[in-house]
């Protein structure tokens, strides 16, 4: 099954749907979740799709837009540029202004993709000019902007849901610093160095965000978090990878809002019934050869165990004998744990872990084995550098791991 003849294929879903007499469509949180040409399709074939307008999608899509709607709407913004820069003595001026270092960011971009920071004056031309000619290339659209940039921040998100009837709460925090290449790895809920207090006043900063533009279904704000400070940073107009430790936190069941938000009907959920209870993490498993650059590694699935027991949820896609195929994202499963404290969830994961077996192809286990020995992510000391910062030390935890695990066989 090649991607244009499955998923992707925007007129065989429609099909699919009026054949089956389907009167709405779940997107999922792949390509077609933000995609305009498939909510049109949806729209003119009479079927609603679950998730956000269009109208959002499009607005949150662009930084600068996007940015300055947050800025309207009362919710901190990094200082900047309010548009687009062009002239170089201007920006010069501006990334005096704010101090260096400052980073120059595509309007359009996304993903990680036409960013780059500067930390002089003699790297700022080059700068924009590469970041215009990324932008232009992957986009179409060269529009970059300057702000401060921040050298180790924390990744701190808020779930949001929003029915159609102005009622807008938020279903409280990820900690997503665990990244590599703008590809989360590792999430947990709540973030480490959360508080009532903090998110209380994170909290209701998301929630005038998506009151702001009038947001409705389920949607993320991200935060970059640093040196006691938080700051909008983008929408995610659809529901996330990452949303199964909300709700094993928060005792919610965020698909089933999102669908009865398509049909009308009102938030099952008061900002007061959303407590947080204990502390979840997802680790995400990978067809990918995390000590060869995390290289896809499509193939048979030739030996399957998945683990279980009180306080493991596995959402998978595969199975013994399964062939992964090369088309698609090299996400094969996610495996989340729930325990009474950040300890007790780390312990679960780790036996979690240590019972998912999978062989035939090389996954992201032993990465997540390492990353819960750290004594940093331990102590909760994240930042969206981590994996870059403790590379060598993850690394031969891995080795060790791995021949562990071969002596346990
Ligand atoms: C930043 C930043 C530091 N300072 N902006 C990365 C994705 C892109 N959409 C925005 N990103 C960042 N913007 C300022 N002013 C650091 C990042 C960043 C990052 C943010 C979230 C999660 C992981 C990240 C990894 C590297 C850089």
């Amino acid at each position: 099954p090649s991607p244009a003849k499955s998923y992707l294929n925007i007129e065989k879903i429609i099909d699919i749907a009026l054949e089956s007499g389907a009167d709405a469509i779940h997107p999922g949180y792949g390509f077609l979740a933000e995609n305009p040409k498939f909510g049109e399709a949806c729209e003119k074939n009479g079927i609603k799709l679950i998730g956000p307008t269009g109208d959002v999608i499009h607005q949150m899509g662009d930084k600068i837009t996007s940015k300055a709607l947050m800025k309207k709407a009362g919710v901190p913004v990094i200082e900047g540029t309010p548009e687009g820069v062009s002239d170089i003595e201007e920006a010069k001026e501006i990334a005096r202004q704010i101090g260096y270092p400052v980073i120059v960011k595509a309007s359009a971009g996304g993903g990680g993709i036409g960013m780059r920071a500067v930390y002089e004056e003699d790297e700022l031309v080059r700068a924009i000019e590469s970041t215009q000619s990324v932008a232009s290339t992957n986009f179409g659209d060269s529009t970059v902007f300057i702000e401060k940039y921040l050298e180790k921040p924390r990744h701190i998100e808020f779930q949001l849901l929003a029915d159609e009837h102005g009622n807008v709460i938020h279903v409280a925090d990820r900690e997503c610093s665990i990244q590599r290449r703008h590809q989360k790895l590792l999430e947990e809920a709540p973030s480490p160095i959360m508080t009532e207090e903090l998110r209380a006043e994170m909290g209701a900063s998301a929630v005038k965000a998506a009151e702001y533009i009038g947001y409705t279904s389920a949607g993320t704000v991200e935060f970059l978090y640093d040196n006691g400070q938080y700051y909008f940073l983008e929408m995610n107009t659809r529901i996330q990878v990452e949303h199964p430790i909300t709700e094993l936190v928060t005792n919610t069941d965020l698909i089933k809002e999102q669908i009865k938000i398509a049909n009308g009907d009102e938030l099952s959920y008061e900002q007061k019934d959303i407590q947080v209870s204990g502390h979840a993490i997802e680790c995400r498993i990978n067809a990918e050869d995390p000590l060869n650059d995390f290289a896809p590694n499509p193939g048979k699935i030739t030996g399957y165990r998945s683990p279980g027991g009180p306080g493991v949820r596995l959402d998978s896609g595969v199975y013994m004998n399964y062939t992964i195929p090369t088309f698609y994202d090299s996400m094969i499963s996610k495996l989340v744990t729930w325990g009474r404290t950040r300890d007790d969830s780390i312990a679960r994961m780790k036996r979690a872990l240590s019972e998912y077996i999978i062989l035939g192809v090389k996954t992201t286990i032993p990465f997540h084995k390492a990353i819960l020995r750290n004594p940093n992510f331990i102590s909760g000391d994240l930042n969206t550098h981590f994996i870059d910062q403790y590379k060598n030390g993850i690394e031969s935890e891995m080795v060790n791991v791995i021949a562990e695990d071969l002596e346990n066989v």
